[in-house]
């Protein structure tokens, strides 16, 4: 039950990220035919939860990395609409200056350390700032997400033996959506279970329906609680269902390699509708939601407007903050 674990006003302030995630990603695929952003938009509809959740549960001192599909963690972790739009426009006003795009952003005061296009690179990156942190003697936690398709990477395995090994305080949190771009996980894998390999490392674990917000919430809690008793790495395994295509803002069923899910299983698979059902069932009024969806609304078009208007970064610049 959402009560148990959740008051009144972190419910209401989860359902403004969770809105807040969703509406600037709905507003990007109706701009995006105008071919303003000249970024390429890999969108996370139904996966907000898992950020947005895991987020929730960790200190505001917590480093976190990311991967391209990177929105709701951004949004999450900074509110900050201006600069994401003005990122995805390739404007100055962008957390990048215009230069990273949507695929690229960070915003390291504000923790949100990197993100990348190249799949599980972020993850050693995180395991060095874990080591910093160890090193250091801090008792920080550091956060790294990435999607199952970076478990088929090397540098996954070497950055979680090294976690085990040093019992470092890095929670590995993987977006699962069962595909890397077209292909499904049983077609890439000569393993049955990643949970049950990562226990064989000497690591707390847990994982859950990350459609479901509650739960992961509890999940998270209930892993950085052992994390926080006794120091040691973390993997949390979230599933969720990829509501677009890989990159870009269209549907893409009819590409064939899966099926559109039946309109009776939207409610379970979108975690705004979920989250919505369980407020409502708490006994919160539905104007109290409705005037947090205008509010974020009004936020978002604002910020679409500044940044159209906003400069590009001058050609002077072309090589500044950028490392060659
Ligand atoms: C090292 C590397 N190999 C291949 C690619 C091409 N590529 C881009 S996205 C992707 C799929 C990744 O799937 P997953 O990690 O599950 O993330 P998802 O897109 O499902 O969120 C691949 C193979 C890449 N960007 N980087
Ligand atoms: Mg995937």
């Amino acid at each position: 039950m959402m009560q148990d674990i959740l008051t009144k006003e972190e419910s209401l302030g989860l359902y403004r990220k969770l809105v807040l995630a969703r509406f600037c990603e709905e507003k990007i695929c109706q701009e995006y035919f105008k071919d303003e952003m000249k970024t390429p938009v890999h969108l996370g509809i139904g996966g907000e939860g898992i950020p947005i959740g895991v987020h929730h549960c960790l200190p505001p001192s917590t480093k976190a990395f990311g991967t391209y599909r990177n929105h709701s963690l951004y949004l999450a972790m900074t509110e900050d609409t201006d600069g994401f739009f003005g990122e995805l426009y390739g404007k100055r006003n962008g957390p990048a200056k215009g230069k990273a795009g949507s695929m690229h952003l960070s915003l390291p005061e504000k923790n949100f350390v990197a993100t990348s296009a190249v799949v599980g690179t972020t993850v050693p990156l995180a395991l060095g700032a874990a080591f910093a942190n160890t090193y250091r003697g801090s008792d920080d936690v550091v956060t790294v997400f990435f999607g199952d398709g970076a478990v088929e990477e090397g540098a996954f395995w070497e950055s979680i033996n090294f976690a085990a090994l040093r019992r470092l305080k890095i929670l590995f949190v993987c977006e699962d959506n069962g595909l890397a771009i077209h292909t499904h996980a049983r077609q890439r894998r000569g393993f049955k279970s990643l949970l049950n390999i990562v226990e064989a490392f000497d690591f707390y674990k847990g994982s859950g329906d990350g459609s479901d917000l509650t739960e992961v919430i509890r999940v998270t809690r209930q892993v950085t609680r052992q994390m926080q008793d006794k120091p040691g790495p973390a993997l949390l395994n979230f599933t969720y269902h990829r509501f677009l295509e890989h990159v870009g803002p269209r549907e893409d069923f009819d590409a064939g390699y899966r099926q559109k899910p039946e309109p009776e299983d939207i409610k379970r698979l979108d975690p705004v509708l979920r989250f919505e059902e369980e407020l409502k069932e708490s006994g919160l009024q539905a104007q109290a939601l409705e005037a947090i969806r205008c509010e974020v609304q009004e936020k978002i078009d604002r910020s679409v407007k500044t940044a159209q208007q906003a400069p590009f970064p001058p050609p002077e610049e072309l090589f500044a903050d950028v490392l060659i």
